[in-house]
């Protein structure tokens, strides 16, 4: 590196944010990538994308967790199991000091169960004392195009509300000279 290199290392900045994804076949870990990439365009950095079961007796509660996940025959995704059967399993206000958004990936050909792990994750983790950050969004694998119904949430519904409430501001606002990912440029 030559002169000056270090004055041009840029660490990203952004409140943290963990996005956690139940997926079989990529469409929901594809959409939690992208929420983690848009993240700093909104003031947030995502710190963390990985498996829903990777936070099994295990979730921050310093922190906003967006969890993006799908059901199969009503059932959680493989590398989602151990999480929601952790969650069936709580009985108190374990979920207290918990923020989360739910975004649910389903098709509704699978009519009696559709949607059900988004749902049921949605719903029992405010009863464990969490604390929803915003309506749980949903997406129809039916319809053909997932991607559309995810930004739709995404902008309108998802980043205005963590806007608000953790007081940041979008890139365009002065935080433009910040990437969106996790890296430093030399
Ligand atoms: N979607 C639902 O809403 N409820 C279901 O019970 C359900 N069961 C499914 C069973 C099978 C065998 C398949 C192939 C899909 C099912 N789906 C169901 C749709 C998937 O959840 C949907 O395509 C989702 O986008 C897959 O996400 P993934 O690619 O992240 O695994």
């Amino acid at each position: 590196p030559g002169p000056g290199a270090a004055d041009k290392k840029k660490t990203v900045q952004g409140k943290p944010i963990v996005v956690l994804y139940g997926s079989n076949t990529g469409t929901c870990e594809a959409l939690a990538n992208r929420i983690a990439s848009d993240a700093g365009d909104h003031g947030f950095k995502a710190e963390l994308v990985d498996i829903l079961d990777s936070a099994k007796e295990n979730l921050p509660t310093d922190k906003p967790i967006v969890i993006v996940t799908a059901s199969y025959e009503g059932q959680p995704t493989d590398n989602a199991s151990h999480f929601v059967n952790w969650i069936k399993g709580l009985k108190e206000s374990e979920l207290a000091n918990v923020s989360y958004a739910v975004f649910g990936c389903g098709h509704r050909d699978w009519a009696k169960t559709f949607q059900e792990i988004p749902k049921f994750l949605d719903t029992a983790m405010e009863a464990r004392g969490g604390s929803r950050i915003v309506p749980m969004g949903t997406a129809d694998a039916a319809k053909g195009d997932i991607f559309t119904e995810f930004e739709t949430w995404e902008d309108q519904v998802f980043w205005p509300a963590m806007k608000e409430r953790y007081g940041t501001s979008d890139a365009a606002e002065g935080l433009s000279f910040e990437t969106s990912l996790g890296v430093e440029i030399s």
